[in-house]
């Protein structure tokens, strides 16, 4: 890894650099990130955007949404993105928006069951594999998290589910590719009981929701994870994880409109009279929704599978390079492009910290380490990582 810079920057100049010394300074402080196309990020959900997704980007990066009043047109093309986001997970007729991230869509999609549900001390029933932005929409929305343990497959456990239902809960999460492992809850049991009870249910699709409707087409199993089942009432669905848009660009969808209004805020003095918001942040980045539009358009479902068949491929390819390691194991078989890899014989975080070493970044979780194997990720990449791990893991045991 490149050294640290040596001086920091902390006073604006009295008067201003030229632009050339100012890149050079960027080039030079910046050695330390890692990059994509290094091959060596192996622990992202995220991944370098699409080029044409960047260029659109960068040429609308003035508009803003938080102002529908003078951006009629880039808000409607938003709403154009939400429907095609929800024509994707079975539901053209979805209402949303295209937030900041994950973590918005999440904390939106609690914000409005808890409005909708209008109970005191409400409560909100996850899988212990719920990503942290739940604990952090809990704790901003004052609900209570009721974490429910996985079962022998690492999903939700439906029967805990079913039983961790009270008069307090507002909702209940299901997860569609989790953080760790890129599980897929049983959606479909989930909504049943979310039905049954009529319980908000919410999916949690921020990275399996590029990947799962094109599983059946790409000759893996199918899993139901999307409006198709009918107690789901919202879903999150990140364009800036595998729909290859740049950041920020998250998805949040309702299965209709009166479910975004459970959280719209009324604005009344901007210039084109009376608006609305329905998100977390006012200002916001009209050019993420727009690029998200505009790479929709220009890869078409068929660009997606294309991109998915490529990552499922080389996850595959991993997956086999690591059964061939002695002292590796599969924690269980990948449904997505997640891999979750633990050992009986070494400890998990020496291998993680060998790997850094060797420039390598993947996660490391409790007890195993998490590779993505993200459209940034080549053939050749994973050959050297195997390579790597390989030696790693004959050191260790010696
Ligand atoms: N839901 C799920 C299932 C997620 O995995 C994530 C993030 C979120 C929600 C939240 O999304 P935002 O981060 O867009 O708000 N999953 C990644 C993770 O925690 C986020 C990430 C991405 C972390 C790239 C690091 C990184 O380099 O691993």
């Amino acid at each position: 890894m490149p050294s640290e810079t040596a001086q920091r920057t902390n006073k604006i100049p009295e008067k201003g650099l030229p632009q050339d010394t100012i890149r050079k300074e960027l080039e030079a402080k910046l050695q330390r990130d890692l990059t994509y196309s290094s091959g060596k990020i192996l622990c992202s959900m995220c991944t370098n955007p699409h080029s044409f997704a960047k260029q659109i980007y960068w040429k609308y990066l003035e508009k803003n949404l938080g102002d529908p009043s003078l951006f009629p047109a880039s808000a409607e093309l938003e709403q154009e993105t939400i429907s095609m986001l929800g024509s994707l997970l079975s539901n053209p007729k979805a209402s949303g928006s295209i937030v900041s991230g994950g973590t918005e869509a999440n904390i939106i999609a609690l914000w409005a069951a808890r409005n909708l549900a209008k109970k005191e001390r409400g409560e909100v029933i996850v899988p212990v594999s719920a990503h942290y932005s739940f604990d952090k929409a809990s704790d901003l929305l004052n609900l209570k998290l009721i974490k429910v343990k996985l079962n022998r497959r690492f999903q939700m456990d439906v029967k805990a589910a079913e039983k961790a239902i009270t008069s307090r809960t507002v909702a209940i999460v299901g997860v569609a590719g989790s953080t760790g492992l890129g599980v897929v809850d049983s959606i479909r049991e989930l909504s049943e009981i979310a039905s049954a009870n009529d319980i908000y249910l919410h999916v949690d699709a921020a990275f399996g929701g590029f990947v799962l409707p094109f599983l059946k087409e790409l000759g893996y199993k199918p899993l139901d994870f999307d409006f198709s089942l009918p107690g789901v009432c919202s879903i999150t669905i990140d364009p800036h994880k595998m729909g290859l848009a740049p950041i920020p660009a998250g998805g949040i969808l309702f299965r209709d409109a009166k479910m975004t209004e459970a959280v719209s805020m009324k604005v009344p003095y901007l210039a084109g009279g009376e608006t609305e918001h329905s998100t977390v942040l006012g200002t916001r980045s009209g050019a993420s929704a727009v690029a998200v539009w505009a790479l929709l358009m220009n890869l078409g479902r068929a660009g997606y599978a294309a991109v998915v068949e490529r990552c499922l491929g080389l996850t595959w390819k991993l997956v086999e390079g690591i059964q061939r390691i002695d002292g590796l194991d599969l924690v269980t078989k990948p449904t997505l492009n997640v891999v979750g890899v633990k050992s009986d014989t070494v400890d998990v975080s020496l291998v993680f910290q060998e790997l850094r070493k060797r420039g390598w970044a993947v996660s490391l979780f409790l007890d195993y380490l998490r590779i993505v194997i993200m459209p940034h990720t080549k053939q050749s990449h994973i050959k050297r990582f195997l390579e790597d791990l390989q030696r790693i893991l004959a050191n260790l045991r010696t």
